[in-house]
Protein backbone atom coordinates (compact mmCIF):
# COMPACT_ATOMS: atom_id res chain seq x y z
CA UNK A 1 0.00 0.00 0.00
CA UNK A 2 0.93 3.65 -0.17
CA UNK A 3 1.52 3.83 3.46
CA UNK A 4 4.20 1.00 3.19
CA UNK A 5 6.17 2.81 0.82
CA UNK A 6 6.44 6.10 2.65
CA UNK A 7 7.29 5.19 5.59
CA UNK A 8 10.58 2.80 3.87
CA UNK A 9 11.68 6.12 2.52
CA UNK A 10 14.52 7.89 4.20
CA UNK A 11 12.79 11.05 6.44
CA UNK A 12 12.55 13.80 4.69
CA UNK A 13 14.59 16.66 6.73
CA UNK A 14 12.56 18.79 8.67
CA UNK A 15 12.48 22.41 7.34
CA UNK A 16 13.38 23.77 10.86
CA UNK A 17 15.83 23.90 13.33
CA UNK A 18 15.91 23.29 16.85
CA UNK A 19 17.05 26.47 18.82
CA UNK A 20 15.01 26.50 22.27
CA UNK A 21 16.11 23.86 24.51
CA UNK A 22 16.94 25.24 27.77
CA UNK A 23 14.42 25.80 30.53
CA UNK A 24 12.39 28.94 30.53
CA UNK A 25 12.49 30.44 33.81
CA UNK A 26 12.23 33.87 34.69
CA UNK A 27 12.14 35.11 31.39
CA UNK A 28 15.32 33.63 30.95
CA UNK A 29 16.42 30.53 29.10
CA UNK A 30 18.54 28.55 31.71
CA UNK A 31 20.19 25.04 32.01
CA UNK A 32 19.02 23.21 34.80
CA UNK A 33 20.59 23.63 38.02
CA UNK A 34 22.15 19.77 38.02
CA UNK A 35 23.25 20.35 34.41
CA UNK A 36 21.28 17.29 33.29
CA UNK A 37 19.42 17.35 30.31
CA UNK A 38 17.61 14.29 28.11
CA UNK A 39 17.06 13.36 24.40
CA UNK A 40 14.24 14.07 22.83
CA UNK A 41 13.76 11.71 19.86
CA UNK A 42 12.02 12.10 16.29
CA UNK A 43 9.20 9.41 16.35
CA UNK A 44 9.85 8.36 12.28
CA UNK A 45 13.25 6.92 13.23
CA UNK A 46 13.96 6.88 16.81
CA UNK A 47 16.65 9.21 16.45
CA UNK A 48 18.17 12.09 18.82
CA UNK A 49 16.85 15.41 17.82
CA UNK A 50 18.13 17.45 20.49
CA UNK A 51 19.26 17.38 23.90
CA UNK A 52 16.91 19.38 26.14
CA UNK A 53 17.63 20.34 29.58
CA UNK A 54 16.24 18.42 32.30
CA UNK A 55 14.32 20.14 35.20
CA UNK A 56 13.95 18.44 38.98
CA UNK A 57 13.21 19.34 42.19
CA UNK A 58 15.70 22.63 42.32
CA UNK A 59 14.42 24.18 39.28
CA UNK A 60 10.59 23.67 40.06
CA UNK A 61 11.65 25.50 43.37
CA UNK A 62 13.30 28.37 40.99
CA UNK A 63 10.60 28.50 38.47
CA UNK A 64 8.07 28.99 41.27
CA UNK A 65 9.71 31.46 42.72
CA UNK A 66 9.91 32.96 40.02
CA UNK A 67 6.00 33.12 39.15
CA UNK A 68 5.28 33.70 42.87
CA UNK A 69 7.21 36.86 42.61
CA UNK A 70 5.86 37.89 39.18
CA UNK A 71 2.55 37.31 40.94
CA UNK A 72 2.73 39.09 44.35
CA UNK A 73 5.14 41.57 42.75
CA UNK A 74 3.59 42.12 39.53
CA UNK A 75 3.15 43.65 37.18
CA UNK A 76 0.79 40.77 35.13
CA UNK A 77 -2.33 40.96 37.84
CA UNK A 78 -2.08 44.35 37.96
CA UNK A 79 -1.72 45.75 35.38
CA UNK A 80 -5.02 46.41 33.24
CA UNK A 81 -6.71 43.59 31.13
CA UNK A 82 -6.91 45.55 28.59
CA UNK A 83 -3.04 45.39 28.33
CA UNK A 84 -2.78 41.60 29.71
CA UNK A 85 -5.32 40.91 26.33
CA UNK A 86 -3.04 43.20 24.11
CA UNK A 87 0.26 41.26 24.48
CA UNK A 88 -2.19 37.92 24.12
CA UNK A 89 -3.45 39.69 20.82
CA UNK A 90 0.39 39.87 19.73
CA UNK A 91 1.21 36.92 20.70
CA UNK A 92 -1.38 35.31 18.69
CA UNK A 93 0.01 37.30 15.65
CA UNK A 94 3.31 36.03 16.40
CA UNK A 95 2.27 32.40 16.42
CA UNK A 96 0.44 33.13 13.06
CA UNK A 97 3.83 34.75 11.85
CA UNK A 98 5.94 31.49 12.39
CA UNK A 99 2.94 29.12 11.47
CA UNK A 100 4.99 26.88 9.17
CA UNK A 101 8.44 26.46 11.27
CA UNK A 102 5.85 26.05 14.87
CA UNK A 103 3.94 23.21 12.61
CA UNK A 104 7.29 22.23 11.59
CA UNK A 105 9.15 21.63 15.44
CA UNK A 106 5.26 19.84 16.41
CA UNK A 107 5.71 17.52 13.89
CA UNK A 108 9.20 16.39 14.32
CA UNK A 109 9.12 15.50 18.46
CA UNK A 110 5.11 14.13 17.91
CA UNK A 111 5.45 12.64 14.16
CA UNK A 112 1.64 13.96 13.78
CA UNK A 113 1.24 15.39 9.88
CA UNK A 114 2.58 18.34 9.30
CA UNK A 115 -0.50 19.47 7.64
CA UNK A 116 -2.86 18.61 10.06
CA UNK A 117 -0.08 20.84 12.72
CA UNK A 118 0.35 23.52 9.66
CA UNK A 119 -3.40 23.94 8.66
CA UNK A 120 -5.47 23.25 11.93
CA UNK A 121 -3.31 22.70 15.10
CA UNK A 122 -1.10 26.22 14.33
CA UNK A 123 -4.02 28.46 13.96
CA UNK A 124 -5.92 26.73 16.33
CA UNK A 125 -3.52 28.20 18.90
CA UNK A 126 -3.58 31.42 17.87
CA UNK A 127 -7.24 31.17 17.92
CA UNK A 128 -7.36 30.13 21.02
CA UNK A 129 -5.07 32.79 22.65
CA UNK A 130 -7.35 35.33 20.92
CA UNK A 131 -10.50 33.85 22.38
CA UNK A 132 -8.90 33.75 25.98
CA UNK A 133 -7.55 37.56 25.21
CA UNK A 134 -11.20 38.40 24.86
CA UNK A 135 -12.03 37.21 28.11
CA UNK A 136 -9.40 39.04 29.94
CA UNK A 137 -11.15 42.01 30.26
CA UNK A 138 -14.37 40.57 30.58
CA UNK A 139 -14.37 39.09 34.10
CA UNK A 140 -15.48 40.55 36.88
CA UNK A 141 -18.33 40.26 39.58
CA UNK A 142 -21.86 40.20 40.57
CA UNK A 143 -23.53 43.09 42.83
CA UNK A 144 -25.39 40.56 45.49
CA UNK A 145 -29.30 41.32 47.32
CA UNK A 146 -28.77 40.49 50.88
CA UNK A 147 -31.16 39.92 53.45
CA UNK A 148 -30.21 43.27 55.25
CA UNK A 149 -29.11 47.01 54.75
CA UNK A 150 -25.65 45.45 53.16
CA UNK A 151 -23.92 46.58 49.84
CA UNK A 152 -22.36 43.13 48.61
CA UNK A 153 -20.04 42.50 46.10
CA UNK A 154 -18.09 39.72 44.48
CA UNK A 155 -14.51 40.37 43.03
CA UNK A 156 -13.28 37.73 40.43
CA UNK A 157 -9.65 37.65 41.59
CA UNK A 158 -7.02 35.41 40.45
CA UNK A 159 -5.76 32.46 42.36
CA UNK A 160 -2.34 33.04 42.12
CA UNK A 161 0.37 30.33 41.02
CA UNK A 162 -0.78 27.84 38.43
CA UNK A 163 1.32 24.54 38.08
CA UNK A 164 0.36 22.83 34.69
CA UNK A 165 1.49 19.31 33.65
CA UNK A 166 0.68 18.59 30.16
CA UNK A 167 0.95 15.32 27.65
CA UNK A 168 2.59 14.88 24.31
CA UNK A 169 -0.48 14.05 21.95
CA UNK A 170 -1.08 17.75 20.78
CA UNK A 171 1.47 19.67 22.58
CA UNK A 172 0.50 23.21 21.81
CA UNK A 173 -3.02 23.03 22.26
CA UNK A 174 -2.94 21.87 25.81
CA UNK A 175 -0.20 24.29 26.25
CA UNK A 176 -3.04 26.78 25.39
CA UNK A 177 -5.97 24.75 26.92
CA UNK A 178 -4.20 25.07 30.10
CA UNK A 179 -1.89 28.43 29.57
CA UNK A 180 -4.98 31.05 27.43
CA UNK A 181 -7.39 31.16 30.91
CA UNK A 182 -4.70 31.06 33.47
CA UNK A 183 -3.05 34.30 31.93
CA UNK A 184 -6.52 35.88 30.91
CA UNK A 185 -7.07 35.84 34.34
CA UNK A 186 -4.33 37.41 35.40
CA UNK A 187 -2.32 33.93 37.54
CA UNK A 188 1.08 33.33 36.77
CA UNK A 189 2.49 29.66 35.48
CA UNK A 190 4.57 27.35 35.76
CA UNK A 191 4.22 24.42 32.99
CA UNK A 192 5.82 21.18 32.65
CA UNK A 193 5.67 19.79 29.16
CA UNK A 194 5.82 16.02 28.31
CA UNK A 195 9.23 14.63 28.16
CA UNK A 196 8.49 13.29 24.47
CA UNK A 197 7.41 17.14 23.06
CA UNK A 198 9.22 19.74 25.13
CA UNK A 199 10.48 21.60 22.07
CA UNK A 200 7.23 23.32 20.71
CA UNK A 201 6.09 24.96 23.98
CA UNK A 202 9.74 26.46 24.59
CA UNK A 203 9.44 27.79 20.74
CA UNK A 204 6.06 29.35 21.34
CA UNK A 205 6.75 30.97 25.03
CA UNK A 206 10.04 32.72 23.47
CA UNK A 207 7.86 34.41 21.23
CA UNK A 208 5.26 35.24 24.33
CA UNK A 209 8.06 37.30 25.68
CA UNK A 210 8.66 39.26 22.21
CA UNK A 211 5.05 40.40 22.38
CA UNK A 212 5.94 41.74 25.55
CA UNK A 213 4.78 38.69 28.29
CA UNK A 214 6.76 40.31 31.40
CA UNK A 215 9.49 37.84 33.01
CA UNK A 216 8.44 35.51 35.13
CA UNK A 217 4.73 35.38 33.89
CA UNK A 218 5.28 31.96 32.20
CA UNK A 219 7.84 29.65 32.70
CA UNK A 220 8.21 26.17 30.74
CA UNK A 221 10.53 23.18 32.37
CA UNK A 222 11.12 19.97 30.68
CA UNK A 223 11.03 17.09 32.75
CA UNK A 224 9.78 13.75 33.46
CA UNK A 225 6.86 13.04 35.65
CA UNK A 226 8.37 12.12 39.16
CA UNK A 227 11.09 14.28 39.26
CA UNK A 228 9.76 17.45 37.79
CA UNK A 229 6.07 17.06 37.71
CA UNK A 230 5.55 15.61 41.34
CA UNK A 231 7.61 18.23 42.69
CA UNK A 232 5.32 20.58 40.95
CA UNK A 233 2.44 19.32 41.67
CA UNK A 234 3.24 18.84 45.32
CA UNK A 235 5.03 22.72 45.71
CA UNK A 236 3.68 24.11 48.84
CA UNK A 237 3.81 28.14 47.05
CA UNK A 238 1.82 26.53 43.97
CA UNK A 239 -1.73 27.80 44.22
CA UNK A 240 -3.68 25.57 41.62
CA UNK A 241 -3.06 22.60 39.51
CA UNK A 242 -4.12 21.43 35.91
CA UNK A 243 -3.34 18.04 34.88
CA UNK A 244 -3.90 16.41 31.63
CA UNK A 245 -2.59 13.10 31.40
CA UNK A 246 -3.08 9.19 31.77
CA UNK A 247 -6.39 8.50 34.58
CA UNK A 248 -3.51 6.43 36.62
CA UNK A 249 -0.88 9.69 37.03
CA UNK A 250 -3.91 12.01 37.73
CA UNK A 251 -5.02 9.95 40.50
CA UNK A 252 -1.55 10.13 41.63
CA UNK A 253 -1.37 14.32 41.57
CA UNK A 254 -4.61 14.74 43.07
CA UNK A 255 -3.30 12.97 45.92
CA UNK A 256 0.09 14.97 45.76
CA UNK A 257 -1.66 18.37 45.81
CA UNK A 258 -3.80 16.85 48.66
CA UNK A 259 -0.98 16.20 50.90
CA UNK A 260 0.45 19.38 50.05
CA UNK A 261 -1.27 22.46 50.41
CA UNK A 262 -4.83 21.44 48.81
CA UNK A 263 -4.66 23.32 46.27
CA UNK A 264 -7.48 22.78 44.09
CA UNK A 265 -7.06 20.64 40.94
CA UNK A 266 -8.57 20.27 37.58
CA UNK A 267 -8.01 17.13 35.95
CA UNK A 268 -8.47 15.79 31.76
CA UNK A 269 -7.73 12.37 31.91
CA UNK A 270 -7.98 8.61 29.54
CA UNK A 271 -10.86 7.97 28.14
CA UNK A 272 -12.90 4.95 25.99
CA UNK A 273 -15.51 6.92 24.05
CA UNK A 274 -18.41 5.10 22.43
CA UNK A 275 -19.45 6.00 18.86
CA UNK A 276 -22.57 4.88 18.00
CA UNK A 277 -23.94 4.07 14.88
CA UNK A 278 -27.32 3.55 14.47
CA UNK A 279 -29.73 1.06 12.19
CA UNK A 280 -30.71 4.45 10.13
CA UNK A 281 -27.39 5.30 9.53
CA UNK A 282 -25.96 6.25 5.96
CA UNK A 283 -23.06 3.29 6.23
CA UNK A 284 -20.62 4.98 4.08
CA UNK A 285 -20.91 8.35 6.04
CA UNK A 286 -21.05 6.76 8.84
CA UNK A 287 -17.95 4.50 8.25
CA UNK A 288 -16.10 7.55 7.42
CA UNK A 289 -16.62 9.45 10.69
CA UNK A 290 -15.90 6.53 12.88
CA UNK A 291 -12.68 6.22 10.99
CA UNK A 292 -11.70 9.73 11.81
CA UNK A 293 -12.99 9.37 15.42
CA UNK A 294 -11.03 6.49 16.40
CA UNK A 295 -7.67 7.00 13.80
CA UNK A 296 -7.51 10.86 14.25
CA UNK A 297 -3.75 11.69 14.81
CA UNK A 298 -2.49 8.36 15.07
CA UNK A 299 -5.67 7.23 17.37
CA UNK A 300 -3.68 8.90 20.40
CA UNK A 301 -6.43 11.19 21.26
CA UNK A 302 -8.22 11.16 24.70
CA UNK A 303 -11.71 11.41 23.37
CA UNK A 304 -11.09 8.90 20.30
CA UNK A 305 -14.25 6.77 19.61
CA UNK A 306 -12.40 4.04 20.48
CA UNK A 307 -15.03 1.64 21.13
CA UNK A 308 -17.74 1.98 17.65
CA UNK A 309 -21.40 0.34 18.60
CA UNK A 310 -22.92 -0.77 15.53
CA UNK A 311 -26.56 -1.47 14.89
CA UNK A 312 -26.93 -4.80 14.03
CA UNK A 313 -29.01 -4.04 11.05
CA UNK A 314 -26.08 -2.56 9.25
CA UNK A 315 -23.14 -4.19 11.13
CA UNK A 316 -22.05 -6.69 8.31
CA UNK A 317 -21.86 -3.73 5.56
CA UNK A 318 -19.63 -1.19 8.18
CA UNK A 319 -17.31 -3.93 8.99
CA UNK A 320 -16.68 -4.33 5.10
CA UNK A 321 -16.66 -0.86 4.79
CA UNK A 322 -14.43 0.12 7.88
CA UNK A 323 -11.76 -2.66 6.93
CA UNK A 324 -11.50 -0.96 3.13
CA UNK A 325 -11.24 2.54 4.67
CA UNK A 326 -8.22 1.67 7.10
CA UNK A 327 -6.53 -0.38 4.56
CA UNK A 328 -7.12 3.08 2.39
CA UNK A 329 -5.17 5.04 5.27
CA UNK A 330 -2.08 6.76 3.77
CA UNK A 331 0.61 5.87 6.82
CA UNK A 332 4.23 7.78 6.22
CA UNK A 333 6.24 10.29 6.86
CA UNK A 334 4.47 13.04 8.57
CA UNK A 335 6.41 16.30 6.23
CA UNK A 336 5.25 14.18 2.75
CA UNK A 337 1.98 15.80 1.57
CA UNK A 338 -1.04 14.04 1.72
CA UNK A 339 -0.64 11.52 4.93
CA UNK A 340 -2.91 10.71 7.05
CA UNK A 341 -1.25 9.01 9.76
CA UNK A 342 2.49 9.35 10.93
CA UNK A 343 4.70 7.39 13.66
CA UNK A 344 3.06 7.25 17.07
CA UNK A 345 5.19 9.19 19.80
CA UNK A 346 7.45 6.65 21.20
CA UNK A 347 8.77 3.85 21.81
CA UNK A 348 6.30 2.57 25.08
CA UNK A 349 3.26 3.46 23.31
CA UNK A 350 4.52 1.88 20.32
CA UNK A 351 5.26 -1.62 22.27
CA UNK A 352 1.88 -0.95 24.38
CA UNK A 353 -0.30 -0.68 21.22
CA UNK A 354 1.10 -3.64 19.98
CA UNK A 355 0.29 -6.00 23.36
CA UNK A 356 -3.10 -4.63 22.74
CA UNK A 357 -3.63 -5.81 19.47
CA UNK A 358 -1.72 -9.23 20.45
CA UNK A 359 -4.05 -9.42 23.53
CA UNK A 360 -7.53 -8.99 21.01
CA UNK A 361 -6.67 -11.73 18.79
CA UNK A 362 -6.15 -13.88 21.78
CA UNK A 363 -8.83 -13.15 22.90
CA UNK A 364 -10.93 -14.42 20.36
CA UNK A 365 -11.73 -10.54 18.39
CA UNK A 366 -11.59 -10.73 14.69
CA UNK A 367 -8.34 -9.08 13.21
CA UNK A 368 -9.88 -7.43 10.15
CA UNK A 369 -7.05 -5.84 8.44
CA UNK A 370 -3.38 -4.43 10.31
CA UNK A 371 -2.03 -5.80 13.57
CA UNK A 372 1.41 -5.02 12.77
CA UNK A 373 4.35 -2.36 12.61
CA UNK A 374 4.98 -0.74 9.12
CA UNK A 375 8.66 -0.74 7.77
CA UNK A 376 11.61 -1.70 10.48
CA UNK A 377 12.23 1.46 11.91
CA UNK A 378 10.42 4.52 13.85
CA UNK A 379 7.24 3.94 15.14
CA UNK A 380 4.64 3.37 12.46
CA UNK A 381 1.59 0.96 13.06
CA UNK A 382 -0.55 -0.62 10.40
CA UNK A 383 -4.15 1.23 10.93
CA UNK A 384 -6.06 -2.07 12.61
CA UNK A 385 -9.86 -3.06 12.55
CA UNK A 386 -11.31 -5.32 14.82
CA UNK A 387 -14.90 -6.61 14.27
CA UNK A 388 -16.94 -9.14 16.89
CA UNK A 389 -15.75 -7.34 20.04
CA UNK A 390 -17.09 -7.88 22.99
CA UNK A 391 -17.47 -5.48 26.09
CA UNK A 392 -15.40 -7.66 28.77
CA UNK A 393 -12.58 -7.73 26.04
CA UNK A 394 -9.02 -5.78 27.26
CA UNK A 395 -9.47 -3.82 23.76
CA UNK A 396 -12.54 -2.54 24.51
CA UNK A 397 -12.32 -1.75 28.23
CA UNK A 398 -8.53 -0.26 28.03
CA UNK A 399 -7.76 3.01 26.39
CA UNK A 400 -5.36 2.06 23.54
CA UNK A 401 -4.29 5.20 22.45
CA UNK A 402 -3.68 4.42 18.93
CA UNK A 403 -4.96 2.93 15.28
CA UNK A 404 -6.96 0.37 16.48
CA UNK A 405 -10.46 -0.03 16.02
CA UNK A 406 -12.76 -1.84 17.81
CA UNK A 407 -16.04 -2.54 16.18
CA UNK A 408 -18.85 -4.18 18.68
CA UNK A 409 -21.92 -4.99 17.41
CA UNK A 410 -25.57 -3.62 19.13
CA UNK A 411 -29.56 -4.75 18.83
CA UNK A 412 -31.34 -1.78 20.45
CA UNK A 413 -31.16 1.78 21.75
CA UNK A 414 -31.69 0.52 25.77
CA UNK A 415 -28.96 -1.99 25.69
CA UNK A 416 -26.47 0.26 24.01
CA UNK A 417 -27.17 3.08 26.48
CA UNK A 418 -26.41 0.42 29.29
CA UNK A 419 -23.41 -0.88 27.53
CA UNK A 420 -21.71 2.64 26.47
CA UNK A 421 -22.02 3.58 30.23
CA UNK A 422 -20.33 0.61 31.24
CA UNK A 423 -17.03 2.29 31.75
CA UNK A 424 -15.48 4.16 34.68
CA UNK A 425 -14.60 6.68 32.06
CA UNK A 426 -17.00 9.42 30.68
CA UNK A 427 -15.13 11.87 28.59
CA UNK A 428 -17.22 11.93 24.96
CA UNK A 429 -19.61 10.12 22.97
CA UNK A 430 -20.19 9.87 19.09
CA UNK A 431 -23.76 9.19 18.14
CA UNK A 432 -24.82 8.63 14.25
CA UNK A 433 -28.79 8.79 13.30
CA UNK A 434 -30.82 10.86 11.45
CA UNK A 435 -33.72 10.20 13.76
CA UNK A 436 -34.03 13.59 16.26
CA UNK A 437 -35.70 11.30 19.37
CA UNK A 438 -33.05 8.28 18.83
CA UNK A 439 -30.11 11.55 18.99
CA UNK A 440 -31.85 12.92 21.68
CA UNK A 441 -32.58 9.62 24.07
CA UNK A 442 -28.82 9.21 23.41
CA UNK A 443 -27.74 12.80 24.33
CA UNK A 444 -29.26 12.83 27.67
CA UNK A 445 -28.58 9.16 28.73
CA UNK A 446 -24.43 9.12 28.25
CA UNK A 447 -22.88 10.19 31.10
CA UNK A 448 -20.31 11.96 29.08
CA UNK A 449 -18.60 15.45 28.62
CA UNK A 450 -19.37 15.84 25.35
CA UNK A 451 -21.90 14.36 22.43
CA UNK A 452 -21.07 14.90 18.95
CA UNK A 453 -24.27 13.91 17.23
CA UNK A 454 -23.11 13.24 12.98
CA UNK A 455 -20.05 14.67 13.91
CA UNK A 456 -16.82 14.13 16.03
CA UNK A 457 -13.75 15.98 17.58
CA UNK A 458 -15.34 19.16 16.61
CA UNK A 459 -13.57 21.38 18.75
CA UNK A 460 -13.87 25.15 19.26
CA UNK A 461 -12.32 27.90 21.99
CA UNK A 462 -16.23 28.43 23.47
CA UNK A 463 -16.93 24.63 23.62
CA UNK A 464 -16.17 23.05 26.97
CA UNK A 465 -14.44 20.40 27.06
CA UNK A 466 -13.96 17.98 30.06
CA UNK A 467 -15.51 14.00 32.01
CA UNK A 468 -17.20 12.90 33.89
CA UNK A 469 -16.56 10.45 36.17
CA UNK A 470 -12.40 8.75 36.15
CA UNK A 471 -12.04 10.86 33.00
CA UNK A 472 -11.67 14.10 34.90
CA UNK A 473 -12.30 16.87 37.27
CA UNK A 474 -13.69 20.21 35.62
CA UNK A 475 -13.80 21.78 32.07
CA UNK A 476 -11.61 23.21 29.89
CA UNK A 477 -12.59 25.76 27.24
CA UNK A 478 -15.15 27.90 26.69
CA UNK A 479 -16.66 30.37 29.83
CA UNK A 480 -16.28 27.26 32.14
CA UNK A 481 -12.33 27.55 31.90
CA UNK A 482 -12.37 31.01 33.76
CA UNK A 483 -13.52 29.52 36.81
CA UNK A 484 -10.87 26.86 37.19
CA UNK A 485 -8.44 30.01 37.49
CA UNK A 486 -10.47 32.62 39.85
CA UNK A 487 -10.98 32.87 43.39
CA UNK A 488 -14.69 34.64 43.96
CA UNK A 489 -14.00 37.06 47.18
CA UNK A 490 -17.15 38.35 48.61
CA UNK A 491 -17.18 42.10 49.95
CA UNK A 492 -19.64 43.03 52.72
CA UNK A 493 -20.41 47.01 53.47
CA UNK A 494 -22.91 48.04 55.68
CA UNK A 495 -25.29 50.57 54.70
CA UNK A 496 -25.46 53.97 57.18
CA UNK A 497 -28.91 54.63 55.82
CA UNK A 498 -31.20 51.61 55.76
CA UNK A 499 -33.76 53.02 53.91
CA UNK A 500 -31.66 53.13 50.72
O1 LIG B 1 0.91 9.53 30.51
P1 LIG B 1 1.18 10.30 31.87
P2 LIG B 1 1.93 8.78 29.51
C1 LIG B 1 -2.90 7.98 28.38
C2 LIG B 1 -2.73 7.06 27.18
C3 LIG B 1 -1.29 6.71 27.26
C4 LIG B 1 -1.09 6.60 28.75
C5 LIG B 1 0.32 6.75 29.24
O2 LIG B 1 -3.52 5.92 27.36
O3 LIG B 1 -1.00 5.51 26.60
O4 LIG B 1 -1.86 7.67 29.27
O5 LIG B 1 0.92 7.91 28.68
C6 LIG B 1 3.52 13.71 33.70
N1 LIG B 1 3.75 13.38 38.84
N2 LIG B 1 -2.81 9.39 28.01
O6 LIG B 1 2.83 7.88 30.30
O7 LIG B 1 2.13 9.54 32.73
C7 LIG B 1 4.29 13.35 32.46
O8 LIG B 1 5.65 13.73 32.58
C8 LIG B 1 3.52 14.43 38.06
C9 LIG B 1 -4.05 10.09 27.86
O9 LIG B 1 2.56 9.77 28.64
O10 LIG B 1 -0.14 10.61 32.44
C10 LIG B 1 3.51 14.11 31.41
O11 LIG B 1 3.88 15.47 31.41
N3 LIG B 1 3.47 14.37 36.73
C11 LIG B 1 -3.84 11.56 27.84
C12 LIG B 1 2.07 13.97 31.89
O12 LIG B 1 2.16 13.67 33.28
C13 LIG B 1 3.67 13.17 36.14
C14 LIG B 1 -2.67 12.06 27.08
C15 LIG B 1 1.28 12.86 31.20
O13 LIG B 1 1.91 11.64 31.40
C16 LIG B 1 3.91 12.02 36.91
C17 LIG B 1 -1.48 11.27 27.37
C18 LIG B 1 3.96 12.16 38.32
N4 LIG B 1 4.20 11.12 39.12
C19 LIG B 1 -1.60 9.97 27.77
N5 LIG B 1 4.07 10.98 36.05
C20 LIG B 1 -5.06 12.38 27.55
N6 LIG B 1 -5.96 12.49 28.52
O14 LIG B 1 -5.18 12.99 26.51
C21 LIG B 1 3.93 11.46 34.81
N7 LIG B 1 3.69 12.80 34.84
Amino acid sequence: STGVAAALEEPIKPPVTVNCTQLLINGQFVDAASGKTFPTLDPRTGEVIAHVAEADAEDINRAVSAARKAFDEGPWPKMTAYERSRIMLRFADLVEKHNDDIAALETWDNGKPYEQAAQIEIPMLARLFRYYAGWADKIHGLTVPADGPFHVQTLHEPIGVAGQIIPWNFPLLMFAWKVGPALACGNTVVLKTAEQTPLSALYVSKLFHEAGLPEGVLNVVSGFGPTAGAPLASHMDVDKLAFTGSTETGKIVLGLAAKSNLKPVTLELGGKSPFIVCDDADVDQAVELAHFALFFNQGQCCCAGSRTYVHERVYDEFVEKAKDRALKRVVGDPFKTGIEQGPQVDSEQFEKILEYIRNGVDSGATLETGGGRLGSKGYYIQPTVFSNVKDDMLIAQDEIFGPVQSILKFKDLNEVIQRANATPYGLAAGVFTKNLDTANTLTRALRVGTVWVNCFDTFDAAIPFGGYKMSGIGREKGIYSLSNYLQVKAVVTPLKNAAW
